[in-house]
């Protein structure tokens, strides 16, 4: 594999560009080498600058789950854009795609659209503040919730990559009132809880973690959670940014039968436009201004173009009975795969799935949270990125990043990636 034009490029936007790119995870800072210039995709292939065919583990960090240039979301952004782009005015295009939400999701009455999923989850923190009149909020080490200040403590994905988990810029006052706990360990929750009686306003959590690689919750993690928020008027913020239409119709709250009081979302949500958004039940959405005293907004919020390929990417998904069926079987076959070529090759290893989520740790031990995470070992990691890219496989620049398969995969690509997998690991 040939990465001349690339390389090329990547030369040209680190003139213009910080780094060479908008986002660092996409430097390849953790694995090293260039990273890779796309010139189209579709389905489940990605098409370098150098005429490479790269089959795609990442789907732009997920929101491709029914593969690149999916028709009826090509067909609607083109369709809408001969309509005219932006208006700053209220469509009904937004009112249809958020009443099919809030059907496929429960507990919501009400959705409120930004352009990110940093946006939706900082909106929902300071909607939990000023619905319950406190401060403080309670994340998880390794947990990634966006680039808003009050989450870039011992943040995941690109900021854990940097080794900079508390970003400079960040100042004590915000960082005073973000406390860090421990995912699955509801004891270290609960201490935290009981030593700042009545100050906590949320505990915003990604109920399945992708940010430092993909980590279920452990059996009652998140139902002691519920109950600690519960019995402190503690609002429970569900991060579903990477698991909301992914895991589940309705996500992780449908997935695990688990109300949260807040659910975030990002990613599929926009069919790979740029959305976010956050919803509750009306008690506290009527808390956002216009209603309410709580202050959000945007120009570009439900912009008519992202709502189109949303509202295309969902009405797909809610009318697919078996969509999240087929993306959990992809996944366990390629799991099972997977793990007979480490093992024959006498590698250690150990992978975490969950739906149509995995990832590939090189270390023996179990990974729960973000200290067991950090065990992996990253040279092998770094081994095991470059070979595959050189097999014509693409998987994230990080170990601290979980794969997103989509539906676009057939069988044969995941029998190719398997065989790559093997022919790599005979060089650990
Ligand atoms: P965005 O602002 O990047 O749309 O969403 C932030 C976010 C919030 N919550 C969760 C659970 C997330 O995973 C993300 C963003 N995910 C990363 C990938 N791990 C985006 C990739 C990037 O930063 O370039």
């Amino acid at each position: 594999m040939l990465y001349k034009r690339s390389s090329q490029l990547f030369a040209e936007a680190e003139k213009v560009i910080p780094g060479g790119v908008n986002s660092p995870v996409r430097a390849f800072k953790a694995v090293g080498g260039t990273p890779i210039f796309v010139e189209r995709a579709k389905g489940a292939y990605l098409y370098d600058v150098d005429g490479n065919r790269l089959i795609d583990y990442i789907n732009s960090w997920g929101p491709m789950i029914l593969g690149h240039a999916f028709e009826p979301v090509v067909q609607a952004v083109i369709e809408k854009a001969k309509l005219g782009t932006s208006f700053g005015m209220p469509t009904e295009l937004e009112t249809q795609i958020a009443a099919l939400a809030v059907d496929m999701v429960p507990n919501i009455d009400k959705i409120r659209f930004v352009n990110s999923g940093t946006e939706a989850c900082m909106s929902a923190v300071r909607l939990a503040r000023g619905f319950t009149k406190r401060d403080k909020i309670i994340k998880f080490a390794g947990c990634y919730h966006g680039h808003s200040d009050s989450f870039l403590i011992q943040a995941g994905s690109g900021a854990v990559t940097f080794g900079s988990p508390n970003s400079p810029g960040v100042t004590e006052g915000t960082a005073k009132d973000t406390l860090l706990a421990t995912y699955n360990d509801l004891e270290n929750v609960k201490t935290l809880i009981e030593a700042n009686k009545n100050e906590i306003a949320a505990i915003i959590i990604e109920p399945v973690a992708g940010n430092m690689g993909c980590i279920p919750p452990n059996k009652g993690f998140l139902e002691g959670l519920r109950e600690m928020c519960t019995a402190n008027g503690i609002l429970l913020i569900f991060d579903e940014v990477m698991t909301g239409f992914r895991l589940a119709k309705g996500g992780v709250q449908e997935l695990f039968n688990i109300k949260a009081d807040i659910v975030c979302f990002g990613k599929v949500i926009g069919g790979g436009l740029p959305v976010g958004a956050f919803a509750a039940r009306n008690e506290i959405m009527n808390f956002l201004a216009p209603l309410g005293p709580v202050y959000q907004a945007g120009t570009l919020s439900g912009n008519p173009l992202a709502m189109a390929a949303g509202l295309a990417m969902l009405q797909t998904l809610n009318e697919d009975k078996i969509i999240f069926d087929r993306l959990a079987e992809k996944t366990a076959y390629l799991h099972a795969g997977i793990e007979k070529v480490l093992t024959a090759n006498n590698v250690v290893f150990t992978i975490n799935r969950i739906g149509s989520m995995i990832s590939v740790h090189f270390d023996a031990r179990p990974v729960i949270d973000f200290k067991s995470a950090a065990n992996g070992d990253n040279e092998t990691f770094k081994k095991f990125f470059h070979g595959l890219l050189q097999e014509g496989i693409y998987i994230a620049p990080s170990a601290y990043e979980t794969w997103f398969i989509t539906d676009a995969l057939s069988y044969e690509d995941l029998d190719f990636t398997i065989q790559a997998i093997d022919k790599v690991s005979k060089t650990f």
